[in-house]
Parts: C-alpha cells; structure tokens; sequence
C-alpha cells in the first residue's frame, strides 16, 4: 500500500458501524499506523464474519454492543459508515468536540494513486458498475477493479492494490455525504427518483447530494450526463469537467444515443463518431432501463482509452445481474422474475415497462424507506392483473390500491409465490418487484430474492409431482 503524505499515522481514529464498510476502514487505518477504536451497536456475536479479518489487531480498540459516547469526543477522526446518518446525535456530539467526520471513500481515496470511475443514481448503479469493470477487465492495458456500494468496500480495493490504474467505483448517496477531497476522474449520476425518504428531506436534497460525486473534479476529468433525467443541467454546471451526454429517448447530436436500434456515438473531444455502433438486438441486456446502463459504460471505456471495438464481445455477451429482473423459473403457463433489487418505486415502473404486452401478477411490500407509493397507481392499474402486498408496507399499500386493483396480502414468500401462480398458471409473469427495502422479513435484498427463487423451486416440484 502507499504511505505516501499517510495523514493517519499515529492518529486516534473512531470507525462508526462494524459492517462491511467499518471492517474494510478499519483495516486500511490499521495497516497505516493509526489508532482504531470500532465501535458498534451490535454483539460480536451478532456481526458478520468480517470482523474476523481484524479481531485481536495491535492499535484496535473493539466497542460492541453499545456506543460510548467518550469515543466520539476524545478520537480526532471518526469514520462513518454509510448505513448510520450524519445527523446521528453522537455524531453530532463528536463535531462539536472538534472531530474530524469522513466517510469511508474519503479515507481510501487518501491512499489512492490511480482514477477512480465513479458511478451513482437511484437505479441501475450495480449493473452499470459491473458492465463498466467488465469492460475495463478486458483491456489488457490496464490493472482495475471494481468495488464500493457493490459490496466490496473501496478501502479494502485500495488496501488490495492502491496503484491500481482504475477502480470502478459504486457510489451511494450515502457516502457522499462526508467527503472532502476525494474525487472521480470520471462519473456519471444516472438517474435521481424518489429513495431514501427516511433520509433525506426531499428529492432535491437527495438530488444535491448525489451531485457532490462531482465535487474536486478539475477540467482534465468527465462528467457522463444522462439528458433524460430531470437533474443533468444541475449536474453539468457544477464541474468544469468535460461532458459526454447521453440519451436513451432523443437523437442526439454529440455524446451517445440510440437510433432505428443502434447505439450511436459522437465524442469530438476523442475523436470518435460511428453511426452504427452496436444494434440493441446483438445484445443480452433488453430494455430502456438497460440501455441506460449501457450507453455510460461504454463511455467509461472510451474515456479511458479502451477503443470501442474492444469493447464490443463484452457488450454482447453481459447478461445483466442476480435479482434484476432474472428469470427465476416457469410452471407451466407462469413465468417467475426475481426482481428483489428493486426497492423504489420508479425502478417497479421500469420492470413494469419491460412486461407490458403480460398478465402480469406483481409482488409488492417490505420495509419502510418513507417512500410514497402514489405514483404506483397509475402504471400498476395499467399494467398489473393482480397484486400480491407482503411485509411492513402492506397496510400502507393496501391505501393506495384499495378499490383500484385487485390485491391480496400474503403471509411470507411461499405464500406469494403460490398465490401468484394460482392467477396466472395459463400463461402470464409473477414478478416479484417489491418497491421496497427487504429488511422488514430478510437481512437483504438477496436474501429476498433468493427466497423467492427458492419457493419457485420448491412450488415447481410439488406442481410435478402433482402433475
Ligand atoms: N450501526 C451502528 N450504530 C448506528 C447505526 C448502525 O453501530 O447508529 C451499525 C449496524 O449495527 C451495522 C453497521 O453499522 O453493524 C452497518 O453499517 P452499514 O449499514 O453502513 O452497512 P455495511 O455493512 O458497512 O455496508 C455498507 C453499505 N450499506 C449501506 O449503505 C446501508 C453497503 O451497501 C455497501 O455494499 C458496503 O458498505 C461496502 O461499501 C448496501 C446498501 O444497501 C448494498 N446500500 C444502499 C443502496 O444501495 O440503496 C445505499
């Protein structure tokens, strides 16, 4: 690792949270000479595994199952994991005693020597992440990674390998809110749609926030800017960085577009104009909100100097991601789409829109982010035959719905899954899409949805057995 201008050696450092983030934090420091206290409301027996990585370190200081408010006045940095708010009242506490609050991409970026391709937005950030590092992947060139919200956090890439030419960096709004120097070379928000309503006030604040990914950023860095997200002239006039638009819905005249099904480019500031790309049928990924994903990626690579015909097999073969939209089996008439992922309301349109011309029987619900579902109403009676509600938002939902579309509630996954094969089994989609955070029934998102693939498994040999 480098220790170049190390400003953690010997200094009292106090990692919030001993997740994922918090152990990948707290190692890196630890490794660079500094004094780690972790601290986390959670038993050691009730963390994950992770923590084994750093347990009985020299220099770490472990304060599980409670916080003690005397670490958050007497540590001159405290690193905060981006699960725990930044208003959180000991936080706070520590500010007022003078403590330095980071997050987590801060501390790796200090050790860091080569780019960072950042990349957020409320939907469709994984996807785009490990479409872009597939592509950096191929490009024998160069030595990258990818890493961040995807659940590899950076400071453990970093502590991997901090020359690395490029990490491909998912960026949560989350971790954005303690930066100070860290900077992308290049990055893109992709989307901004109602999420994270228990954290922040309004969509604009969520919006301000995702935009600081472009904070530091100087005119030799890029700025990949989707046209058809309502935020992009805000986004645009905040870096002096070199814009590359995008667009999935318009004909554009410079940056990447899609036209009679092909991708189009036109970058004056590389050199590099073709006008028939790629044709959307050569690939695996289908749908708008794919191409969404595509047209950045491919940006990325062109930006870092990988030529476009490289780029091309990893184009065509990438099929997309575990719990976005994946087939998860059929039954007889019944088609199964673990679509766990989706935890906002804008990323169920979009799955939605992908099954339109179906009967589509949709699995809605799970816990709480504050968000409103209202504007649901409109695709989901459009769309949708019936709707199956699970979890914590099934009262909630049952509002918006009430009279509106036929719903039922259901007591666990099995039940949904069976309940939604009985309305479909000659022909239609069980698409669960639930809108919602999984943490209400489950410990994540793949854990949804693999309880889901799992009940369609399971249905699928009793219905044989029957049959
Ligand atoms: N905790 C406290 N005190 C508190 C609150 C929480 O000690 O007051 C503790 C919890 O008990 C827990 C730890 O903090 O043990 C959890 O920290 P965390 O929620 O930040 O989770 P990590 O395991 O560190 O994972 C985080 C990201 N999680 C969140 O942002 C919620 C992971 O993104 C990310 O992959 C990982 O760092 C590595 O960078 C997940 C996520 O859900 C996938 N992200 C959100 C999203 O994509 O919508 C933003």
């Amino acid at each position: 690792m480098e220790t170049f201008n190390n400003p953690y050696i010997g200094k009292k450092v106090l990692v919030l949270g001993a997740g994922l983030s918090g152990v990948g934090a707290s190692e890196l420091l630890l490794n660079s000479g500094a004094f780690v206290t972790l601290t986390d409301l959670k038993r050691e027996e009730d963390l994950d595994s992770s923590l084994n990585k750093i347990n009985g370190r020299k220099n770490l200081i472990l304060h599980l199952g409670g916080h003690v408010p005397h670490d958050f006045t007497e540590n001159e940095i405290i690193v905060i994991s981006p699960g725990v708010p930044s208003d959180h009242e000991l936080i706070l506490e520590g500010k007022r005693y003078g403590s330095k609050v980071i997050s987590e991409l801060e501390l790796a970026f200090s050790f860091f020597s080569g780019r960072i391709i950042g990349i957020t937005g409320t939907n469709g950030k994984t996807t785009t992440t490990t479409l872009t590092g597939e592509i950096f992947k191929v490009h024998s060139r160069f030595v990258s990674s990818v890493a961040g919200n995807i659940g590899f956090p950076l400071t453990t890439a970093v502590l991997e390998n901090s020359r690395q030419d490029y990490i491909i960096t998912e960026v949560s709004s989350f971790q954005l809110e303690n930066i100070f120097l860290f900077k992308v070379y290049a990055g893109t928000v992709l989307n901004v749609e109602p999420d994270h309503m228990d954290r922040y006030r309004t969509v604009d604040e969520y919006a301000e926030v995702k935009g600081r990914l472009f904070n530091n950023q100087g005119e030799a860095d890029w700025i990949v800017l989707n046209l058809d997200d309502r935020f992009h002239d805000r986004f645009k006039n905040s870096t002096p960085a070199n814009a590359i638009p995008f667009s999935t819905l318009k004909v554009l005249e410079t940056g990447l577009w899609i036209d009679s099904g092909k991708v189009c480019i036109n970058i004056p500031e590389l050199n590099i104009r073709d006008d028939n790309f790629i044709e959307l049928s050569s690939l695996k990924l289908r749908g708008r909100h794919n191409y969404e994903n595509i047209l950045p990626s491919i940006a990325f690579g062109l930006i870092a100097g990988i030529p476009k015909e490289e780029q091309v097999p990893v184009l065509k073969s990438f099929s997309g991601l575990p719990h976005r939209i994946e087939f998860a089996g059929r039954i007889r008439g019944a088609e199964f789409y673990n679509d766990s992922k989706a935890t906002n309301v804008s990323a169920v349109v979009r799955a939605l829109e992908m099954f339109a011309a179906e009967k589509i029987v949709l699995i809605l619900g799970g816990s709480d982010k504050n968000l409103d579902f209202t504007p649901l109403l409109e695709p989901v009676r459009n769309s949708v035959f019936h709707l199956i509600l699970i979890g914590e938002t099934s009262a909630k939902l049952e509002k918006v719905f009430k009279n509106q579309v036929p719903y039922i509630k259901a007591g666990s996954m099995e039940d949904a899954v069976e309940n939604g094969y009985s309305f479909v089994k000659d022909g239609g989609v069980v698409l669960l899409s639930p809108a919602c955070a999984s943490f209400d029934w489950f410990s994540n998102y793949k854990a949804r949805g693999d309880a889901f693939k799992r009940a369609v498994t399971d249905l699928k040999n009793r219905v044989g057995d029957e049959g």
